[in-house]
């Protein structure tokens, strides 16, 4: 299991008070704070080896090349990708969805045509499969989902049909937690020829994944979710298809040959990474990739699992607090308190020095699902304690009391 006490000192964040209370962070769903080592290596790049990678013929541009590389292999067997240069960088999760929704789908999808979705993703992986469809003619289909947020996967042959080109699912939900069974979704999806994208966004933090295993085609995440910095994303995609894609932006670094009226592309990776990458963001990803291979990723798991768990029956104990979301579920945990608002609640947490996210979660569609306009939301990740939780749920005690009062209830 995780020494977390020890984890905690890598985290130099973490040590802080706000409003007087030391600091409870519970957002890493929307993005994760940085061990010590990724900041030093991100410094050590500005600070030692500052240089463009792929280009310059001098020793900074060199090792900068080389610890580039570097990271894509590190990443590369992270995911279990088969060979590194089907991983490409990217600035997020966001931007490696767009990159197979223009290259891939706007060039794959016709009119009469289906995209699958799950009417549980994050923006992010609804919004450009709304424009690929406008701009295709193609057409949106969602999977059905169960009372407590789960996928349906008994009648996935309705769904997905010959019609099918395309089923796009998060693996792991930011709302409800709810860890979808990929690996049924694609078998169901390649039996009838569609193509599968997978939104790691939420799982490639906090369990193991294989993307080989989980027989998708392209698979989404981003960064600074798992340690990492912001500005780098990863697009994992079969050789076959992102060879014979179409790139996605043009300019430097992603070209073999140019003459004024047309180009031919460079090989895989570098088709797909057009212009200076974010380089100290890429080999700063490396040095998260490392740190959360030595914690080890069944480890990972098995700590937020246990912390999910104790969270979900204290929070059962505070009167008039409702839970979304299946049992069995990531690290988080998305609620709202009798009738008060998500934004109210985020804000008395905050005068106890607690972080959660409030708000809709880049998710309506799920809101309008739940039935509510928004909901509270306390993520977890390999820093945090069954104190944090504690500190939770005395705020939450707080807040209670606090509009209890107001209202005169
Ligand atoms: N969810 C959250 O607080 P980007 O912004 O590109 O790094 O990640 C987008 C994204 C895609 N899919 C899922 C399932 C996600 O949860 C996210 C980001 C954050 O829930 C910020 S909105």
């Amino acid at each position: 299991m995780i020494d977390v006490q020890a984890v905690r000192r890598d985290f130099p964040v973490l040590d802080q008070m706000v409003n007087g209370r030391p600091l409870v962070y519970l957002d890493s769903a929307a993005t994760a704070q940085k061990p010590r080592v990724v900041i030093e290596t991100v410094e050590r790049y500005y600070a030692e080896y500052n240089a463009n990678v792929h280009r310059a013929i001098h020793a900074l541009g060199e090792r900068a090349t080389i610890r580039y590389e570097e990271a894509r292999r590190k990443v590369a067997r992270f995911i279990n990708a088969p060979e590194p240069e089907t991983v490409i960088f990217v600035k997020n999760a966001t931007e490696a969805i767009n990159l197979v929704a223009y290259s891939w789908a706007r060039n794959n999808l016709a009119e009469g045509d289906e995209i699958v979705v799950s009417p549980i993703e994050h923006h992010s992986n609804l919004v450009p499969w709304q424009l690929a469809a406008k701009a295709t003619g193609a057409r949106l289909r969602f999977f059905e989902v169960t009372e407590d947020g789960r996928i349906r996967t008994d009648n996935l042959d309705d769904v997905i049909t010959e019609r099918t080109k395309l089923v796009a699912v998060t693996h792991a939900s930011n709302v409800l937690g709810t860890i979808v069974p990929v690996k049924e979704i694609a078998y169901a999806a390649r039996r009838k020829g569609a193509v599968v994208l997978v939104d790691g966004a939420q799982s490639t933090p906090h369990m193991p994944v294989d993307v080989q295993a989980l027989g998708c085609d392209f698979f989404a995440f981003s960064g600074h979710k798992m340690l990492g910095p912001t500005g780098v994303g990863v697009l994992w995609g079969r050789r076959e298809l992102l060879e014979n894609m179409e790139p996605f932006l043009g300019g430097g670094d992603m070209i073999s040959s140019v003459s004024l009226t047309e180009s031919r592309w460079a090989d895989l990776p570098y088709k797909f990474e057009a212009g200076t990458p974010n380089i100290a963001a890429v080999i700063g990803l490396g040095a998260a990739v490392d740190y959360l291979t030595g914690l080890g990723m069944e480890n990972v798991h098995a700590h937020e699992q246990q912390l999910v768990q104790y969270a979900m029956a204290e929070l059962r104990k505070v009167p008039g607090l409702t839970i979304y979301g299946p049992e069995h579920r990531g690290g988080l945990v998305t609620f709202n308190l009798e009738d008060i608002h998500p934004h109210d609640l985020a804000t008395i947490l905050n005068e106890e020095g607690i972080a959660i996210r409030a708000g809709h979660h880049c998710a309506e569609p799920v809101m309008r699902w739940l039935g509510v306009p928004a909901t509270a939301r306390a993520s977890f990740y390999v820093y945090n304690t069954e104190e944090d939780v504690d500190r939770l749920v005395a705020g939450l005690h707080t807040a209670r009391e606090f509009f209890g009062h107001v209202a005169g209830k």
